[in-house]
């Protein structure tokens, strides 16, 4: 049988070192799936359940491995459902290539049938986008979007359609003008920054008495080096959340977290600092970063960055600045240790997120959530050895937790791999337990249940405000009933006495475990520092319209710390 442009495309995709795709067969990427299954001892394919949840495990695999995800949908709805987890990719700068369907020229136009126009409605989430027109060029722009994806930092796209995905690859109708094919390597320019700008960055450091550093994602392959830095100035660490791998929590070089989710230290010492360092960052939230400071920023490699400027760095022999928040960080460790109180009942959900912390190995990966959990992970899931911590950082949006564990595990089989999910998170992309299941994936999820989309409780209290469409009615959704029918470790846990065993025992489990625990339903995510202004205010909105307002506004006056 002749050789297929899609056989051209999936050859290339394991030519440049893609052996993993995520999608959803549709007839609109027939030809696609067939180039696959020809090629499955050098591709695999990975069907889910929802191709939203395809691209974020192909976000969650450029994140875990800096190499680039592929993820499939067919023509219309399927290449719709791939946004969310692409404007994941975008924000968070990840390289990802969506390959899609659409149907032939002649079935295409006003009124036919699947009338999406793909490669226009991805025009502002893709820095790469192109309708594939010839078989033959199939090989070149496959070359040129993964490039692109790498370059940029970004979502590349190519949507091909349906009768050139099963044309002959070498007999287009134009091989002569079919652009060349360059080769499958991304050669790494050199990524180290000018010797003018480290002398001046040594100058700023050297100079300046009290440095805030703040690491992101950018700086997670840069441990040693931030220590080291840190060491030498006497300036603490502060971590974004999509940097909190960046340096263990219990080192004595970091506050910690920043932001809503952040530390008390974070917070205050940003307010002092008259010099900011930013190392591998665009953290948006302005607000929490000290206004009049003097700023760097390292956007080049942050390793080669800071093995280029420490050499040039005095050693400081006081460093007081560091010293007051070290201290203030032994108040605030003690402080998180007393919340994950094991005898609260309902569970307390950092308690929860303490006892995974505890169980779970040295190079366990934590995926996580946006919601209340996000605050219950930063604070509590502790980074110590190798363990890694990824969730949608810009997007911030609901559900990635478990495509990004089920992503990674196929990256790391041999790795711990954990979502930490909300029951509203969970309960977009439920299915997806599934996919686990059917790839016999060990994957652990657990699920923080407090019945309620709690950080919009949260939020909508802060103002004053009670909750509104927030809470179901009735009883927590029975999650663990769920993984078990369909084959899978399933533990529901409602007393605190239980969780320990249910987490021990999901962790010991050989294949995917799913671990509901009802949590505290009224626990708000509070900010590191809480002003008596904000306490006052949920505490009214909870007196409001809160079914325990009493219980919770005892929580959030012992929080104020
Ligand atoms: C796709 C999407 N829809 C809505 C939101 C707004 N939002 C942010 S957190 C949240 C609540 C999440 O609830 P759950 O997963 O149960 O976590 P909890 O806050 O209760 O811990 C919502 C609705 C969002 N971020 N993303
Ligand atoms: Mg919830």
């Amino acid at each position: 049988m002749a050789r297929t442009a899609s056989e051209a495309l999936i050859e290339r995709l394991a030519d440049w070192g893609v052996d993993t795709v995520f999608g959803l067969p549709g007839d609109g990427i027939d030809g696609i799936v067939e180039g696959l299954r020809r090629h499955q001892d050098r591709v695999r394919f990975v069907p889910v359940h929802h191709e939203e949840a395809a691209a974020f495990m192909a976000t969650a695999h450029a994140k875990a491995t800096g190499k680039i995800g592929v993820c499939l949908a067919t023509s219309g709805p399927g290449g719709m459902h791939l946004l969310n987890g692409l404007y994941d990719a975008r924000l968070d700068h990840m390289p990802v290539l969506a390959i899609t369907g659409t149907p032939q020229a002649p079935a295409f136009g006003p009124g036919s049938a699947r009338e999406v126009a793909l490669d226009r409605l991805y025009g502002n989430v893709a820095e790469y986008n192109h309708q594939i027109g010839d078989p033959a060029q199939v090989t070149a722009v496959t070359d040129a979007a993964i490039r692109a994806a790498y370059a940029r930092r970004g979502v590349a796209h190519i949507t091909i359609p349906n009768d050139m995905q099963v044309a002959d690859a070498d007999a287009g109708p134009w091989p002569h003008v079919a652009p060349p094919a360059t080769s499958p390597v991304d050669p790494q320019p050199p990524a180290g920054p000018a010797e003018a700008d480290v002398r001046r960055l040594a100058g700023f450091l050297n100079e300046t008495e009290k440095i805030a550093i703040l690491a992101g994602a950018g700086a997670l392959h840069a441990r040693a080096e931030l220590l080291a830095l840190a060491q030498m100035l006497g300036a603490p660490i502060v971590k974004t959340l999509p940097g909190k791998a960046a340096v263990p929590d219990d080192s004595p070089y970091t506050t910690g977290g920043i932001g809503l989710l952040g530390t008390r230290p974070s917070e205050e010492l940003m307010k002092e600092a008259d010099a900011l360092f930013l190392v591998g960052t665009d953290f948006p939230y302005a607000r929490f970063l000290p206004a009049p400071a003097r700023t760097a920023q390292v956007d080049a490699d942050a390793r080669e960055t800071l093995r280029a400027v420490i050499p040039l760095l005095k050693q400081r022999s006081q460093t007081p600045f560091l010293a007051k928040y070290q201290g203030e960080m032994e108040t605030w460790r003690a402080r998180t240790a007393t919340l994950e109180d094991p005898s609260r009942d309902p569970i307390a959900p950092q308690y929860l997120m303490g006892v995974i912390s505890e169980l779970a190995t040295d190079d366990a990966i934590l995926t996580c959530d946006s919601g209340t959990i996000a605050t219950w992970a930063a604070r509590h899931w502790a980074i110590r050895g190798n363990r890694g911590f990824f969730l949608s950082g810009n997007l911030a949006t609901m559900a990635p937790g478990l495509p990004y564990a089920i992503g990674i595990q196929h990256a790391f089989p041999g790795r711990q791999v954990i979502a930490f999910v909300g029951d509203g998170g969970f309960a977009l992309l439920m299915a997806e337990f599934l996919t686990a299941i059917q790839h016999q994936l060990p994957v652990k999820v657990v699920v923080s249940n407090n019945n309620s989309l709690g950080q919009v409780l949260g939020d909508r209290m802060a103002p004053g405000n009670p909750g509104h469409g927030v809470r179901p009615p009735g009883p927590p959704v029975n999650f663990a009933a769920f993984a078990s029918t369909n084959g899978a470790f399933g533990a529901k846990v409602d007393r605190p006495g239980d969780v320990r065993e249910a987490m021990s025992l999901a962790l010991a489990s050989p294949g995917p475990a799913l671990v509901d625990v009802n949590v505290d339903p009224d626990e708000p995510p509070l900010p590191g520092k809480v002003e008596h202004e904000q306490a006052r205010q949920f505490a009214a909105a909870l007196l409001h319209g809160q079914r325990d307002g009493v219980t919770a506004t005892t929580t959030v006056f012992s929080d104020k710390i």
